[in-house]
């Protein structure tokens, strides 16, 4: 398999209870790298761009509202199929349906606040990466 990249967020419920160096360390023991990563504030304006095809969904409000709530990191993560990697080290989107050992099982608080994002695909990773960072932030 091919040397991709994902895009991930390390979500507010996550950083509230200080757990980004146990995600990284799980991000990290999967054999991915993290090539960029920075703490933001997420705008309403860049949850609603970044989640835009959830915009019908019956949580999307609930969802910007939370994205926006508190800080977040947001990464690069490079490696051999990274996008299926990171999506297995991260879990079901419920963390009740998640496998154990995987992030989600082992820190989310529930279906909305299930502490990480992961690109599902390399076409959508190459469109939120660009999102967040620009080329010269990412290093490999
Ligand atoms: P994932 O984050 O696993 O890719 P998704 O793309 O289907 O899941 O949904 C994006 C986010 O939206 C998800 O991480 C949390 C929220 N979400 C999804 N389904 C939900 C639901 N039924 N109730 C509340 N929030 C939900
Ligand atoms: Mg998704």
């Amino acid at each position: 398999m091919a040397i991709e990249r994902t895009f991930s967020i390390i979500k507010p419920d996550a950083t509230a209870r200080n757990l980004t160096g146990a995600i990284n360390a799980l991000i990290e023991k999967a054999g991915l790298r993290i090539v960029a990563q920075k703490r933001i504030r997420m705008t309403r304006e860049q949850a609603e761009t970044f989640y835009a095809v959830h915009k019908a969904r019956p949580f999307f409000g609930e969802l910007v509202d939370f994205m926006t709530s508190g800080p977040v990191v947001v990464q690069v993560l490079e490696g051999e199929g990274a996008v299926l990697k990171h999506r297995d080290v991260m879990g079901a989107t419920d963390p009740a349906k998640a496998a154990d050992g995987t992030i989600r099982k082992l820190h989310a608080k529930s279906i909305g606040e299930n502490s990480v994002h992961g690109s599902d695909a390399p076409e959508t990773a190459a469109i939120e990466i660009a999102q967040f960072f620009s080329g010269n932030e990412i290093v490999g």
